[in-house]
Formats: structure tokens, sequence, C-alpha cells
């Protein structure tokens, strides 16, 4: 879509950039629609919210800043009796909130207080835009380099920073915490955890009342970006991304990140417990670094243990560096047509510590990203995989990641199957999340809620679909305006949620005034 100045030939104090025109245009909208325009029967077991967030920058970013720093904005869409609902709202940080005061960018570069205004450097550099989890009856907005923003789940408004409190050692709190569902644990790790650029990684769990447990402390091979991470039982599974920081390069305002080709992708296997049951030759207290060759192993679907006694997890891959805003040291940027996949990973646990890994097993031979399970089942081997896909026989762009994400895929280990949404190619689809049919419904049966954008109509549905016949929609839910890409977002069933306000203002009924055209009838 052309930016507005290319006709116009008018100039804004927005910098021009990729992910601020187009549908990147910043939505910087807040507000509520009650009961959004449907089509088609939306089911009305299909009771809860599916939050998500975008990065959604309130005032013009710094020119150099890069695409992840936006402000959080979440959107709230809460299913009731076949009805939508819907809220739109700014997570408040206090990094917001000193901008929109001061009218401007006060933070500089992402993650790098020394580009910050002094006046806000020992300000919390949170913007909250990366995930909302709920957990331990708390909504929780998340970004990697600070601890979580806790919000009211129906106001969204934002209630405070650091609900865990004084039991948190760690500057820093993944925005891919893991829910074991078998022990109702929250699986949390944070990098950088002792400061900037600091090698230390913390790891704890959070029970359900929100306390933490089985903490321990380890050491990264490198200051390396560890977005994601995938847990068994008995294990979590850290993965490192070739990115390194280093406190010299944020001294001299430069980017937090620099890719680094001769860095491998790394994973962290670590026992998750002090009294976790060691295979052969482990020592307690120890744990492993594996690695292959360089790429980006960028989110994990699930990992479990096999009956071999090997580590299993999967994720998606490119084969490059999928953040062309963080080049190298010396300003490479990644191949325009970097290919990317979805694969399993192996790790055998005889292989002592360093070991290079075998190749990953390729899955779906196509660009893939954000996989989801069914999570009732996370930490097992999972049958069932929904993911975004590139769907290349269906469209006329190369099989490349940087052409976006134009359908979703469901895929069957046990049979090999994978079914495909396609939502068209002026379309981008996001992050599927999976509802379940039932509390007892067997892995997979449900439905797919994600959002949609329609580029040339500049406009964004949610499709339903149901897994039984997943080609289709069942429904739509038609959004009134255009939101951004959302980063991730989340499901949470009713039965979870504490309060059963609702998410918009109710109007009360009122007495009939008599002020019309007619009579009353009598
Ligand atoms: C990612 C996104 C982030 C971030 C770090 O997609 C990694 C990966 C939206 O912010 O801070
Ligand atoms: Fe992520």
């Amino acid at each position: 879509m052309a930016s507005t100045s290319e006709y116009s030939g008018l100039t804004s104090i927005w910098p021009l950039a990729l992910d601020l025109a187009g549908s990147g245009m910043p939505c910087r909208m807040e507000g509520e629609v009650s009961d959004l325009v449907t089509f088609g029967d939306i089911p009305s077991a299909i009771e809860g919210t599916f939050y998500r967030v975008m990065c959604d920058p309130y005032v013009p970013p710094d020119p150099h800043n890069v695409p992840i720093d936006g402000d959080g904005n979440i959107s709230a869409f809460r299913f009731h009796n076949g009805r939508v609902d819907m809220k739109i709202k700014y997570i408040e940080t206090e990094r917001y909130k000193l901008e929109r005061n001061a009218n401007k960018a006060l933070f500089g570069l992402y993650r790098n207080p020394f580009t910050h205004h002094p006046c806000v450097r020992s300000a919390v550099d949170s913007t909250a835009n990366t995930n909302v989890v709920y957990w331990a009856n708390r909504l929780l907005a998340l970004k990697e380099g600070a601890l979580p923003y806790e919000l009211d789940a129906s106001t969204l408004e934002t209630l405070h920073y650091d609900p865990f409190g004084s039991q948190i050692k760690a500057k820093t709190f993944t925005a891919h915490p893991k829910v074991d569902p078998y022990t109702n644990e929250l699986v949390v790790f944070g990098y950088e955890a002792k400061g900037l650029a600091t090698r230390d990684i913390v790891i704890y769990t959070l029970d359900k009342n929100g306390k933490k447990h089985d903490e321990q402390w380890i050491e990264s091979p490198w200051c390396a970006f560890i977005h994601d991470c995938a847990i068994t039982p008995n294990w979590i599974i850290l993965v490192l991304w070739p990115f390194e920081a280093k406190l010299e390069r944020l001294k001299a305002k430069k980017q937090h990140w620099a890719w680094n080709y001769d860095l491998p992708a790394t994973f962290i296997v670590v026992p998750r417990r002090k009294n976790t049951q060691l295979p052969a030759g482990w020592k307690q207290g120890e744990h492993r670094v594996y690695s292959w060759k360089n790429c980006m192993a960028i989110h994990t679907a699930g990992a479990w243990e096999g009956a071999d006694g090997k580590l299993y997890f999967e994720s998606s891959r490119v084969h490059d560096n999928a953040f062309p805003f963080f080049p190298t040291e010396d300003g490479k940027t990644p191949a325009p047509d970097a290919k990317a996949d979805f694969v399993r990973w192996e790790f055998d646990l005889k292989q002592p510590n360093g070991s290079t890994i075998l190749d990953p097993q390729v899955i779906l031979d196509v660009p893939s990203e954000f996989p989801r399970i069914d999570e009732r089942f996370m930490t097992g081997e999972h049958e069932f995989l929904f993911l975004n896909v590139f769907i290349p026989d269906r469209s006329d762009g190369g099989n490349n990641i940087f052409h976006g994400l134009n359908g979703l895929a469901m895929h069957s280990h046990k049979t090999g199957q994978t079914r495909w949404f396609y939502a068209g190619d002026d379309s981008l689809v996001q992050e599927p999340i999976f509802i379940p049919r039932d509390s007892n419904a067997p892995e997979g049966d449900g439905w797919i809620i994600a959002m949609v954008e329609q580029r040339i109509a500049n406009g964004c549905h949610l499709v339903i679909i149901d897994t039984k016949e997943f080609e289709k929609p069942i429904a739509i839910v038609q959004l009134p305006l255009h939101v951004k890409a959302q980063v991730h977002g989340n499901w949470v069933d009713s039965s979870v949620l504490p309060k059963k306000e609702s998410l918009v203002r109710t109007i009360t009924k009122p007495t009939i005034s008599n002020q019309g055209s007619l009579a009353p009838l009598t």
C-alpha cells in the first residue's frame, strides 16, 4: 500500500519506516465495541477471552529504533453466547506514560538505556508488547527485557509492574513462560537477569498462587538472545539465537543485538528440579549446551521425553537472521531469499556438554511461524500442530520468509497429514490460538481463532475454524478497524477468569419517556 506521503508530498513527524506505513500504520486507538458484526455461527461453547498484543508506538519513535519496541496495545475479544465484544487499550507502562506526557520519544534504541534521554535512564524500559498470559489470577503483559505488568482482565487497566514482588530477584522475565498442565506450574526464565548484557539466566516456577519455587541460576555461553523455551516433565530447553549483546556496543549507543554468523543455534538443556532423575553420566546441578549450525530457531511448539531416553522438541527455523534490523557488527543483513521451515530437534542426553547435534528432521518444508499445540498436553508428545504458514502453491510469491504468512496449517504427526487454511494472497494470518471443544475433548478437537489482515481492504477479521474441517472458517468476526499485527496472543477460558463483568460499557434499559410521536398503547 502506498504511503500517504507518496501522493500528497506532505511530510510527518512520524519516521518513514516499513513498520509504520501501509499495514504497519500506527493504530494508536483505544476503545470498545459491543457485539461485533459476525458471519456464520459462533458456537456458544466458546466462552472466554482472546487477548492479543501489538507493537504500536504512541509517539513517533527514534528513527533508528527497531520494529519490536513499540508500545504494547492490547486487544481483547470476549466470546459469550455466540457474540463477541472487543476492547483495545494501551498498557500504561512507565515508558508510555513518560513519553505521552512529554509528547515525544524519550527512549532511544531497543534495550539500550545509553540512548535514552538522561531523565528516563532509571525508568522501567518495558513496552510490555510481546505476550499476554493469564497466570495466578493475574493478566500479565510481558516483555523479555523487564518484569511483567499486571492488567485488570476486564477493564484492561494497568495495575502495576512486578506483580510477583520481592521473591523475584531477577530483572527480566521471558515473554514465553510455559504452563505445565500436569503440575499446574508456570515455568519462567529470564536472561540478562542480573542486568544489561550479563550472561546470567534465572529459571524458576510460579505456582497457581504466584509463589516461586525451584529457582536456579546458570550462565549462558555468551550474552545471547533467548526468546523462547520448551518444557518436558523433567527438563527445560532454552533456545539461544545467534545474536550477541555487548556492553561496549551499548555504551557506544548502538543496537543491543548484533547477529554473528560464527555462532551456532544453541540449546541449553537444564533439569527443572534439584531432584530431577538425571541420566547416566550427569552430575547434580549440571546443565548441558548443545548446538547446531548458524540459524534462528524462532518459536517452539512442544517438547517431550522419548521412550528412547532422548529429548525431542519442535520449532520454526529460519536458515539465516530473521531480524534484518539487527544486522551483524559490520552491518551485514540477511539474504532476501532466506529459507524457513518447521523442524524437530533431537537431543541425545548421553552426548557430552558442548556437542554438536544432528540436523533436525524437517516436518513442514514451508515458511512457518507461531507454532502452537493443544496446551492441555504440554510436556507430552503432541500429535497436533497449529501454525502460520506461507502456502507457496496457492501464491505467486517465492518460498521465503519475507513474503508474509498467508495461511494456517494443522499437522498430525500420527497420520502425517497437513490441512491448510488459505486466507488469500492479499491477506496475512496471525498466530493461531486453540480452544478445546470441552475440557475432556481429545487432543486437537476444538476450534482455532486467528486474526486475518486483509491488506487491500485495509481491514481485519477473526476467523473461527473448527479443527474437524480446517479448510474454511465456521465463523468470522469483523473488526470495524484495521489493527496492527499482533506479536502473540492467548485464549483465557471464562471458567478461569475471575470476574464476569462485561469487557465493554453496558447500557441500562431506559423507561419509555412518552415523548415520542405516538401515545402509548393502553
Ligand atoms: C521478539 C519480539 C520482541 C522482543 C524480542 O519476536 C523478541 C520476537 C515484540 O518484542 O522484544
Ligand atoms: Fe515470541
